[in-house]
């Protein structure tokens, strides 16, 4: 998974890559017109207490990659404009992180003037339906006179998709919030659309306004979010500075200040549940492990995750949800609680199964 962190200049964008991806970026660097990318471990209680109990040579957690996106230059008009370098990064993300800037810093100026929540996110969604009808509009001529020339029933079934996206971005909505089927998001595929992609609003505040946050959340939900949209608060100087702490010794600081929770926790947690994903586990002496996979997802495919040869060679799963480990303390012991299981290939995992797949 390829989470994106996009937003107008000076939001905090580099300041939440560096605290949530944990390195510390030269400024000569940051002031490169190159994106950053790194890969985060997904925190998981659940996997370090099994790791406690098994102490295997290997622990591995779930990984995120995350880019911080530099490319969105303010243009002489007064609006935003995505060169071509952005676009390249934000393309293959599967989620966007818009880094919203609400705290007051006189010496960073904001480009717009003043600090304005719903302007900022709006001036950016207008970019991103522009930049998605330009293509539409592009592609859709195109596949008209394909069709007349070749008749093709793929193409067929593709125009009217595309036209009702034309027409729901020309309404200036965004794409992500259209409930568009699975088939409908499967055409749009290839067209690598942004306003499609699921969307995180990180709102950015200062030091000041920690009590403030509720307010503005509110705001937002009552004007934007639609179901492919979610929004969180993070405190992006404070939280960096912290980065660089020892773990306890940050969380220490981030109660004084009444944080209760991490960026990074954060966003994981809000970017699993807008991609609709969860977590398994594997757990023994060699290695204990977590597996992100698509909420849904059956016995089978999740063993496919783990190892190709697991999908096609898979007999059963043996699964024990975590809650029951922990409550039996053993695999032996849960097995005689009855609380493992030998599941089939068509068992929808859960969020925290510790899994085992038998294979030929
Ligand atoms: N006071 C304050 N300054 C911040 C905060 N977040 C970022 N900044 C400052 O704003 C400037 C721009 O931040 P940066 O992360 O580079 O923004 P980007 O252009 O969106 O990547 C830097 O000088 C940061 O130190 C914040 O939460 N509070
Ligand atoms: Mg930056």
């Amino acid at each position: 998974m390829q989470i994106g962190i996009v937003g107008l200049p000076f939001t905090g964008k580099s300041t939440l890559f560096q605290t949530i991806t944990k390195t510390l970026l030269d400024p000569n660097e940051l002031s490169k017109s190159e994106a950053h990318q790194a890969m985060i471990k997904v925190p998981d209680a659940r996997l370090d207490k099994l790791t406690e109990m098994f102490v295997p040579k290997k622990k591995v957690n779930a990984t995120i990659e995350v880019v911080d996106v530099v490319g969105l230059q303010k243009g002489d008009s007064g609006s935003t404009q995505f060169t071509g370098n952005f676009l390249g990064k934000v393309k293959t993300n599967d989620a966007l992180v818009q880094v919203v800037r609400l705290f007051e810093n006189e010496t960073v100026p904001h480009p717009d003037g003043s600090i304005n929540m719903m302007r900022d996110i709006n001036s950016f969604e207008t970019e991103f339906i522009l930049s998605d009808l330009a293509i539409l509009e592009k592609r859709l001529e195109t596949i008209k006179k394909q069709i007349l020339k070749t008749q093709d029933e793929n193409l067929k079934r593709e125009l009217p998709v595309l036209e009702k996206c034309y027409e729901i971005l020309q309404t200036e909505k965004p794409l992500r919030d259209a409930n568009l089927n699975k088939d409908e998001l499967h055409i749009l595929k290839t067209y690598q659309l942004l306003s499609v992609k699921p969307m995180l609003i990180a709102l950015n505040f200062g030091e000041s306004q920690i009590k403030d946050t509720g307010k503005y959340l509110e705001e937002l939900v009552k004007n934007k979010l639609g179901p492919n949209t979610k929004a969180l608060s993070f405190f992006g100087q404070i939280e960096k500075e912290m980065a660089d702490l020892p773990e306890e010794d940050a969380s220490v600081f981030m109660s004084d200040y009444g944080i209760t929770e991490s960026a990074l926790d954060k966003l994981i947690r809000e970017a699993y549940d807008l991609l609709g994903l969860q977590s398994f586990l594997t757990a023994g002496e060699d290695e204990c492990r977590a597996w992100t996979i698509k909420k849904g997802m059956t016995a089978q495919e999740a063993a496919g995750e783990i190892h190709t040869d697991f999908f096609k060679k898979f007999i059963r799963a043996e699964v024990v949800s975590y809650d029951d480990f922990i409550e039996t303390g053993s695999f032996a012991k849960a097995k005689e609680l009855g609380k493992w299981r030998l599941e089939g290939k068509e068992y929808i995992v859960k969020d925290g199964d510790i899994i085992s797949v038998r294979h030929s």
